[in-house]
């Protein structure tokens, strides 16, 4: 449990990682109550330094000891490290945050987005799981329309960005577009397709029921948060060339019938989403206006003419930031408020 302090001991692990960088600059503009920061990376890190509000800090490596005096821990190192160092840092009286899947779907760990379900922070025994990226966009919407109307199934496909695998996928789609412009051969590293110019229907690794572990996510995940397995969820997760920001058309059948109008006013003061829908005016939310903002957007909002009770929208947010590190420092936020 986190005791009340007026500052805290915070560790990033992962400080040199996408999300890693992310959290570091989302602390810092969210003027987080820091007493000193700790950093943890890899040893291909050692010897390095990363800037926090002005002073150069050491990157560190990690051993059994690192967690001692440290109050909250984010970690976004992969989930094998979480596997690993998560219940060393819990041990050490630390409260984690973790980005990874390693702990997600563990009935003892509760897996948070604070928009939607910040009362299962209470049950917390020292580790907290970030959701995936793409689940969590699409949760701060489906809450305020589950409240109103409760809602049966969702139907999404995503369009997701190369900076959710991390740094070095977005050097290879810098390199692949680099390379196809000027007439050069182009290689793949991280993915197993080009992904410059093209759109891959798959994410993470594939599962023996024909989906991958990126579909799945979206589909457990959704109800362990909403706190509901009586709503069902299928899902398309496509990689697409861009740097940063997903995309998801999502389609939502209700119990209760709602219209685009009673959706756009529900949605509208609905906390961390924009309604940005007017279609008169070309208007609707885009990867690139999305990207370094912390809200999820929503437009294209209508009616599924198709079915009884339906929605089509069209969401989308920030991967590096609601998808990853501001939601695990809105998590923290939230804990120092109960505390
Ligand atoms: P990344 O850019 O590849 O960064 C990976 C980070 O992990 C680097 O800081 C790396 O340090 C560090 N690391 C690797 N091995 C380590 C070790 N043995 N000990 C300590 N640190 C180690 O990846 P990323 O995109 O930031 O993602 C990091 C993790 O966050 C992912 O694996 C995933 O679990 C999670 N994630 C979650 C979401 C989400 O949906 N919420 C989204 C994206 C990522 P070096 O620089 O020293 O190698
Ligand atoms: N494979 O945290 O590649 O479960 O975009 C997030 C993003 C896993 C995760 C990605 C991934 C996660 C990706």
């Amino acid at each position: 449990m986190l005791k009340k302090k007026n500052r805290y001991v915070v560790a990033v692990v992962g400080a040199t990682g996408a999300v890693g960088n992310e959290m570091i600059d989302t602390l810092a503009q969210r003027n987080f109550p820091i007493e000193k920061i700790r950093l943890f990376a890899s040893e291909r890190s050692e010897g390095k330094t990363l800037e926090f509000e002005g002073s150069e800090m050491p990157v560190e490596t990690l051993n059994n000891d690192s967690f001692k005096g440290i109050d909250i821990a984010l970690f976004s190192a992969g989930a094998e490290r979480s596997k690993i160092w998560a219940p060393v840092a819990a041990q050490s009286g630390c409260v984690v945050v973790d980005n990874s899947s390693q702990w997600r779907m563990d009935p003892g760990v509760p897996l948070v987005v604070p928009e939607v379900n910040p009362h299962d922070l209470k049950w917390h025994k020292g580790i907290i799981a970030n959701p995936n990226c793409s689940t969590i966009q699409m949760v701060v919407v489906l809450k305020p329309i589950h409240d109103a109307a409760r809602i049966k199934r969702v139907v999404v496909t995503t369009f997701q960005a190369v900076s959710g695998t991390g740094k070095k996928a977005m050097d290879e789609l810098l390199q692949q577009t680099t390379d196809l412009l000027n007439s050069r051969e182009v290689k793949c590293n991280v993915y197993p397709h080009q992904i410059a110019f093209n759109c891959l229907p798959h994410i993470d690794k594939f599962l023996d029921n024909g989906y991958t572990k990126e579909e799945m996510k979206m589909v457990q995940e959704t109800k362990k948060i909403m706190g509901d397995d009586s709503i069902r969820v299928t899902a398309t997760t496509v990689r697409v060339p861009v740097f940063r920001s997903h995309s998801e058309s999502v389609n939502i059948e209700t119990e209760k019938k709602l219209s685009a109008n009673e959706a756009r006013a529900i949605l509208s003061t609905a906390p961390g989403v924009i309604v940005y829908d007017a279609p008169d005016k070309n208007l609707y939310p885009l990867a690139i206006d999305a990207a370094g903002k912390d809200e999820t957007f929503v437009g294209r909002i209508r009616e599924d003419e198709s079915i009884e009770n339906g929605l089509n929208l069209w969401v989308v947010s920030d991967n590096l930031r609601k998808g990853a590190a501001l939601n695990a420092v809105q998590i923290a936020e939230k804990l120092i408020e109960m505390a």
